[in-house]
């Protein structure tokens, strides 16, 4: 049988910026994104659709975002292409309120499947879904449980017969820096000879494991994020189960030109490079254009040139993002002397945007912290809206 695997959608996600054009279009990108590759998924004819987390870019719903999902499963379901859904960190089912959760509204209408699994006094039970002689399990997103039950889930397929075992994760593996939610690659090197296939998700570019004879797949997220995401490859892919094969194929996403200038000394002018750079692309008033300045050296930066120089091309957007390798922080966070504070506050002075108030967010860090713990969800969300509000308030780079 063949199965398509795509994740991290993110349906309903509005990224902002000065115009309510760019949000949008923005807003429909994901939904075009999704859409192209449900046609992808019933011109290859495939015999499952997967979607490994993150369908929805948040747990609470407008009545267009549903209805858009809805029409978009109908597709599939007309087609007779089971789809199969798990939940990602952002549209997350909490136990004990499943009431709340679109996806399980999506299930309860037979748009989609969800394999699923429990968790009583005797450990982990897993149900998985039967297709065309392959079982597909299903985790969602377990956060920080997630090498405990991918372990367990192992053991549970090890006394199985059969090897035509598929585990639908939203995690990647962890690397170097911390990320919440992700696995260990031990964890998934003890599973991965268990099944043919496990369809990650929750990081957005398209990657596998192991380098040869690979069984851990992320396709990356079918749109761009956020303007961090603009270089990395996004996708889906198609698994055969009868040859083992695996076939990537890139989402269509909207049109951003990357351009990457380096800046020696201060002779230089930023806005003539730039110009120069672009003169010879095309670029229309739908393309995104994100500009990654690097100094060097001595550096004299007019913003306001290069806007006015940008404007001339007249994207949809631009962003516009400057390094100043000298300010890069060389401290060693594992130094067990610096106190969790003096991290923080190192950390956050090298942010791109939270830096330009380091002690403002700091502060309200340090009680988002609490109301994680103890108060309402509200009050978290209306919190952060308010500092990025005061950061952002006065910045002239939207466009
Ligand atoms: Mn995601």
């Amino acid at each position: 049988m063949l199965f398509l695997h795509c994740s991290d959608i993110h349906l309903g996600r509005k990224p902002t910026g000065s115009s309510i054009d760019f949000t949008r279009k923005r807003f429909n990108d994901y939904f075009d994104s999704f859409a192209k590759i449900i046609k992808k998924a019933i011109d290859f004819k495939v015999d499952a659709f997967i979607v490994a987390g993150d369908l929805f870019d948040k747990k609470e719903l407008s009545p267009d975002v549903l209805a858009r999902t809805e029409a978009l499963f109908e597709i599939l379901k007309n087609a007779e292409i089971p789809a199969i859904v798990i939940e990602g960190n952002h549209d997350n089912i909490i136990f004990g309120m499943e009431q709340d959760s679109w996806l399980i509204y999506l299930e309860n209408k037979d748009l989609i499947k969800r394999p699923t699994y429990r968790f009583d006094d005797s450990g982990y039970h897993f149900t998985p879904l039967e297709i065309k002689g392959i079982d597909f399990y299903g985790l969602g997103y377990p956060g920080s449980f997630v090498n405990e039950i991918l372990i367990s889930l192992s053991e549970h397929l090890a006394v199985k017969a059969s090897q035509n075992n598929v585990v639908i994760v939203h995690t990647a593996i962890a690397g170097n820096n911390i990320f919440p939610g992700t696995a260990d690659q031990s964890t998934i090197d003890i599973i991965k000879d268990k099944c043919m296939y496990i369809a990650g998700g929750h990081y957005h570019y398209y990657h596998y494991h192991p380098r040869i004879e690979p069984v851990f797949f992320i396709p990356g997220s079918g749109e761009y994020w956020d303007s961090s995401e603009f270089e990395q490859t996004k996708g889906f892919i198609i698994y055969n189960t009868d040859s083992k094969t695996h076939e990537f194929n890139t989402s269509e996403l909207r049109t951003v030109l990357n351009i990457r200038i380096t800046v020696n000394d201060e002779l230089t002018s930023v806005s003539e490079l730039v110009e120069s750079e672009l003169s010879n692309k095309t670029i229309t008033n739908e393309d995104i254009l994100n500009v990654k300045i690097t100094f060097s050296g001595p550096f004299i930066f007019d913003r306001d040139e290069l806007e006015t120089t940008l404007d001339k091309f007249n994207p949809m957007k631009y962003f516009i993002k400057i390094e100043y390798p000298q300010n890069q922080s060389n401290r060693d966070y594992t130094d067990l002397t610096l106190s969790t504070e003096s991290i923080e506050e190192d950390i956050i002075s090298n942010w791109e945007y939270f830096s330009s108030d380091t002690t403002k967010t700091l502060a309200t860090f340090d009680k988002l912290k609490q109301i994680q713990d103890s108060g309402p969800p509200e009050s978290f969300y209306e919190m952060f809206d308010i500092l990025l509000d005061e950061l952002t308030a006065g910045a002239s780079n939207a466009n």
